[in-house]
């Protein structure tokens, strides 16, 4: 059985930035302005409005081959779970199935007060969103400081603990705890791939590491696979 880890990196021949290339997410933002629980307390009309400007960015954008070679291995290989940092959404476009969101998701709303959560489109706000609880509503995405959705990420560790192989693509491996998901896989002697354009704090222990674009690699990446699993 494999299991595919995503960053940002995945989603960048799609045209959504990453957050530390240049030209990313980050650049003229620091994270902690606009990625915190703080910042929303803070201004929470600008925190939603940097999040609104991702949903139309990830709308008018379509899932690249890296997306849609994964989708084809889970029809292939039944059931590859995509363990994704990335909250766009552009897995589940792709038509994978079996996507854990362990960094939330950019559809998704929730309460800042009760347990409130519901799918949300919109890409125009005038007023702060409400819950019928009064409370104030928030994208349903974990911020820096916050915990990861604890079934989800414990789901992921129990995941790459007993596949035969775990990719990694397109992650700086910078954040934590999803950058300790590969180093678990590698601690319980699992096969690590990573596939990125540049060398990351993975590059020297995983068992492989393969220097490309995801839409470039992945797709024949199963080819190489199949004759060894
Ligand atoms: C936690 C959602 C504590 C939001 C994200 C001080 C204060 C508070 C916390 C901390 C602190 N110091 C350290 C921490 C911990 C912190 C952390 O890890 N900080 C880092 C800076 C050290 N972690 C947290 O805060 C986490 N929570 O620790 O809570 C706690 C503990 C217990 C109980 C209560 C609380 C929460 C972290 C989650 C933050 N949310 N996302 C949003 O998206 O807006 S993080 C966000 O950044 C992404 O989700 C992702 O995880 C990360 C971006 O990383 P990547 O995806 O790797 O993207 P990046 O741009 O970095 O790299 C892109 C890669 O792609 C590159 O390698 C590039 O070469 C490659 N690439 C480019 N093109 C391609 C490609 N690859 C393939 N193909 C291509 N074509
Ligand atoms: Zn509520």
């Amino acid at each position: 059985m494999i299991a595919v880890a995503t960053g940002a990196g995945i989603s960048a021949e799609s045209g959504i930035p990453t957050f530390r290339d240049s030209g990313g997410l980050w650049e003229g933002r620091r994270p902690e302005d606009v990625a915190t629980p703080g910042a929303f307390l803070r201004d929470p009309l600008e925190v939603w409005r940097f999040y609104l400007e991702r949903r139309k960015t990830a709308i008018s954008v379509k899932p690249n081959k890296g997306h849609q070679a994964i989708a084809e291995w889970q029809n292939e290989f039944l059931d590859v779970p995509v363990i994704t940092q990335n909250i766009d959404g552009l897995h589940q476009r792709a038509g994978s199935k079996n996507v854990l969101e362990i960094h939330g998701s950019l559809w998704k709303k929730k309460c800042c007060e009760c347990d409130f959560t519901a799918d949300d489109t919109v890409t125009e706000m005038e007023e702060l969103p409400r819950c019928a609880c009064g409370g104030l509503l928030r994208p349903d995405i974990v911020w820096f400081g916050e915990s990861l959705p604890e079934l989800i990420l414990e789901n992921a560790f129990t995941i790459v603990r007993k596949i035969k192989c775990l990719i990694v693509v397109g992650t700086s491996n910078l954040i934590y705890p999803a950058a300790a998901i590969p180093m678990t896989a590698l601690a319980a002697g699992v096969t690590v791939i990573e596939v990125n354009p540049a060398r990351t704090t993975l590059s020297d222990r995983a068992t492989l590491f393969i220097e490309g674009r995801a839409g470039d690699v992945l797709p024949d990446l199963i080819e190489r696979l199949r004759m060894h699993l």
